[in-house]
């Protein structure tokens, strides 16, 4: 594992893993040594050939990054041009962005509050008879309801793909690995992922049609020496790239290992004081062998006295660079603002306001987590902030604000009807007390 850095300095999420400089500078000279660049070169074939028996898969493409993964596969499906595709709307944007670049119309669903992935209940309240495909995302290194969603899509004879972006290493519940379902299945080896190849992607699949397209596609149609049979574009990934992950596949187990024992210590740390107000998602994830943890984060509820832009504020006074993610949520961001006006997803609404993922990975050290648990303790006894200005902090684009305006009503109203029926709960628990204590 490479150097730990000491607990002042200043913390982000998504700082790259290295796990092999030494091993990685050799491979970047012997590619020097060879001038084989790209196109496919040992470095990329060894890596693909390497994923599929990690994972049990049959077939696995590297590719330049994962949103042009994503794209490639749903145009690798041929649907009808304007298919309705079923896809979270608490993801991140290039998800929908690879739907409509393939002429393909996104309908945005809810999430589970619990898990923030879609489920089998969020789809079907989605479905019509013009849907092609639910892409599914499998978030924060947790994998969704797999089997429920493939019976699914099996009664309703549509396709099944997965954004894996941040899940490789994950298992499903039944034990497999991601990578082997849906149709096919799209990993990013982005800089920030726990599996990192500085940039590119990965799509794995075990359906033969469509691995048979992917080929020329990633290739610019490319069937042969003078040869073109279909279109495409150059979706390849480097050799040094290819190198690079290569590397870091050879530790996998010891990275996923790291991301669980983070989640782990930030969890025991939380629980050693009460905190109210914070959900740590990934404790109710702990005990699922499967999930990676790629990323820890936390909802800061109402009855946190910092609402979650100002602990985000009040970390970075403190040199910790935490991030909202998703913000305000798809169907809130353009193109999509336009096409689903007066879409509400409470669920989604309620994440975007109250999710912030804080530091993890291998550059994190024990220190930096104490460091991060104790502030957010240190501000859950702070007094109630008014008017704490944190837009400019966290760079909201000053076009949004209107936007922004009409979403904190609507949340407003939201929480009064939360506390409303907290009251009328309150009033019958309270009236059923004396009954059930005389009993
Ligand atoms: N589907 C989902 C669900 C995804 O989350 C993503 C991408 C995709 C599809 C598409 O995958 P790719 O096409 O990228 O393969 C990041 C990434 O650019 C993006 O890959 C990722 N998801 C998305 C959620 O986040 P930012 O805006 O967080 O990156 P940035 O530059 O703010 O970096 C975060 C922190 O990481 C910085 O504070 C500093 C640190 N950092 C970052 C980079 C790039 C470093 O220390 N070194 C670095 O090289 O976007």
């Amino acid at each position: 594992m490479n150097t730990k850095e000491n607990s002042t300095t200043r913390l982000v999420i998504g700082k790259p893993n290295i796990m092999d400089r030494e091993g990685f500078i050799r491979d970047v000279n012997e590619i020097l040594d060879t001038r084989i660049f790209t196109n496919l070169g040992p470095f990329a074939t060894k890596l693909e050939a390497m994923v599929c028996s990690y994972l049990n898969v049959k077939h696995a493409f590297a590719v330049s990054n994962a949103s042009v993964g994503l794209a490639m596969v749903l145009r690798a499906m041929e649907f009808r041009a304007g298919g309705e595709v079923i896809l979270p709307a608490y993801t991140f944007i290039a998800t929908a962005h690879a739907v409509i670049e393939c002429g393909l119309k996104p309908i945005f669903c809810d999430c589970d509050p619990h898990s923030h992935l879609i489920g089998v209940k969020e789809v079907s309240a989605c479905f019509s008879p013009n849907t092609v495909a639910i892409l599914a995302v499998n978030l924060w290194g947790l994998a969704c309801d797999v089997q429920g969603l493939q019976s699914f899509a099996d009664e309703k004879h549509i396709s099944l793909v997965y954004d894996s972006a941040h899940s490789f290493g994950a298992r499903a519940s039944c034990g497999r690995f991601l990578g082997n379902f849906g149709d096919a299945e799209v990993f990013s080896m982005h800089a920030t992922k726990l599996f990192n190849s500085f940039e590119g992607g990965l799509i794995t699949t075990n359906i033969d049609s469509i691995a048979k397209r992917l080929v020329p596609m990633r290739n610019f149609g490319i069937t042969g020496q003078d040869q073109v049979s279909c279109w495409g574009s150059n979706y390849k990934l480097s050799e040094v790239h290819a190198a690079f992950a290569l590397r870091q596949l050879c530790n996998i187990v010891k990275l996923v290992e790291c991301y669980r024992e983070n989640a782990k210590l930030y969890t025991r740390l939380l629980n050693e004081d009460s905190v109210p107000g914070i959900r740590n998602w990934n404790e109710h994830f702990l005990d699922r062998e499967g999930c990676t943890h790629s990323y820890f984060c936390l909802e800061v509820q109402p009855n946190f006295p910092l609402t979650r832009d100002e602990v985000i504020a009040r970390l970075r006074e403190n040199n910790i660079f935490a991030k909202r993610y998703f913000f305000p949520g798809l169907h809130k961001c353009q193109p999509y603002a336009r096409t689903h006006e007066g879409l509400t997803l409470p669920v989604t609404e309620k994440l975007c306001a109250e999710v912030v993922v804080l530091p993890t990975g291998s550059t994190v050290t024990q220190a930096d987590i104490e460091r991060v648990v104790n502030l957010l303790k240190e501000f859950s006894k702070s007094p109630r902030q008014q008017n704490m200005n944190t837009d400019s902090e966290i760079s909201i684009d000053s076009s949004h604000i209107s936007e922004k305006l009409r979403y904190m009503r609507d949340l407003k109203h939201r929480y009064e009807e939360l506390i409303k029926s907290c009251e009328q709960d309150i009033c019958f628990l309270q009236a059923r007390l004396p009954k059930i204590q005389g009993e």
